[in-house]
């Protein structure tokens, strides 16, 4: 009877995954870079085949409302991690961060479940290290942007023809990197810490049908190849808006569907205004966001004292409870177990 634990951090899109067909195909590629802090850590023991499939606590208490997404995770994976049949998996999770406080974690949660199964098919196998494709491509199957957080730094996923081992099915890592982007910044003000009002499953159907559906993959499609670009020439600035426009295009989407709605709340809107002034002002300063209202702070490590001034003095009022995360670009999944 074995035990695999792993953790898992979150990741942040640079480029945005919005939409999706057949079973967890992105409708565009997108990049990300995999957090440091915000994480999720999983242990998993597989026993003999029992009754239930699964037995699932959260912070080791019993949460069966999870029971379901599992389930339907696990019946995605059946081809790929055949083995599971036979057992009964007795999962724990905890998060170092707020749940669905629109920090992604279900990106940390599934990323931390799928490697816990790719290193239990590696003793299988006789290997070593388990094989991080193979947890990639499980990870999307329970959640799409999971797939990018099985490895550190800055991730792609999506077929592109910028990038020639590019895939729908996994996530791969980018390896140009210019060095002063692998010690970004990530302060994430947690402007609104509830529940969120539209899931992103939802919000990812939504894209079915929209009227600015092709032009926002097209879009998606033409700034992979910018960024890739970018990321590789180390200029902030460029890279800054580029980050911006991106996020601004994904809550566009979500205010120009039907039904339409709205996440950002009037503290997301003041930062995001106040972020674009300072910039113009020459401050290396940028913002993204997920599908929810709190606002990622992006921004070189050598402007980190001045920021985290700017943040004490001008935007922990707009945090609930004044809360923020100070995060950065991490190295990726480790076993602790
Ligand atoms: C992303 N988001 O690229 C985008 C940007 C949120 C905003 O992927 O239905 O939880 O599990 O595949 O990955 C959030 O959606 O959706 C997301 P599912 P997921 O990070």
């Amino acid at each position: 009877m074995s035990t695999y634990t792993w953790t898992s951090p979150s990741n942040i899109a640079l480029v945005k995954y919005w939409g999706k067909h057949g079973v967890q195909l992105p409708a565009n590629p997108s990049i990300s870079f995999t957090l440091d802090k915000c994480l999720s850590q999983t242990s998993l023991q597989l026993v003999d085949r029992e009754e239930e499939r699964v037995r699932f606590t959260f912070e080791g208490e019993e949460r069966s409302g999870f029971v379901p997404k599992i389930e339907t995770f696990l019946d995605r994976i059946g081809h790929l991690a055949p083995f599971l049949q036979d057992h009964t998996l007795i999962i724990d999770s905890e998060n170092t961060f707020p749940h669905s406080s629109g920090i992604a974690s279900s990106a940390s949660a599934m990323s931390a479940l799928s490697m816990c199964i790719a290193s239990a098919w590696a003793d299988r196998e006789g290997q070593d290290e388990p094989d991080l494709k193979l947890a990639s491509e499980m990870a999307r199957l329970g959640s799409g942007s999971a797939c990018r957080s099985v490895y550190g730094g800055f991730t792609l996923w999506g077929d592109t023809e910028h990038l020639e081992r590019s895939s729908d099915s996994y996530a791969v890592p980018l390896e140009q990197i210019h060095p002063d982007f692998l010690t970004l910044q990530d302060t994430i003000l947690l402007i609104d810490e509830g529940e969120k009002q539209v899931s992103s499953t939802l919000g990812h159907d939504l894209m079915n049908g929209h009227p600015y559906a092709r032009a926002r993959f097209d879009q998606a499609h033409t700034h992979i190849g910018d960024m890739l670009g970018l990321l590789k020439d180390g200029d902030f600035m460029a890279l800054a808006e580029m980050i911006e426009r991106e996020a601004l295009s994904l809550h566009a989407m979500m205010m120009s569907s039907d039904p339409h709605f709205m996440l950002f709340k009037p503290g997301s809107v003041s930062v995001i205004q106040r972020v674009m002034e300072m910039r113009s002002q020459g401050l290396e300063l940028t913002f993204t966001l997920d599908a929810g209202a709190n606002v990622h702070l992006i921004y070189p490590e050598s402007g980190a004292q001045k920021i985290m001034d700017i943040v004490r003095e001008e935007f922990i009022g707009y945090c609930q409870n004044g809360a923020y995360i100070c995060d950065n670009v991490g190295s990726g999944p480790q076993r602790v177990g």
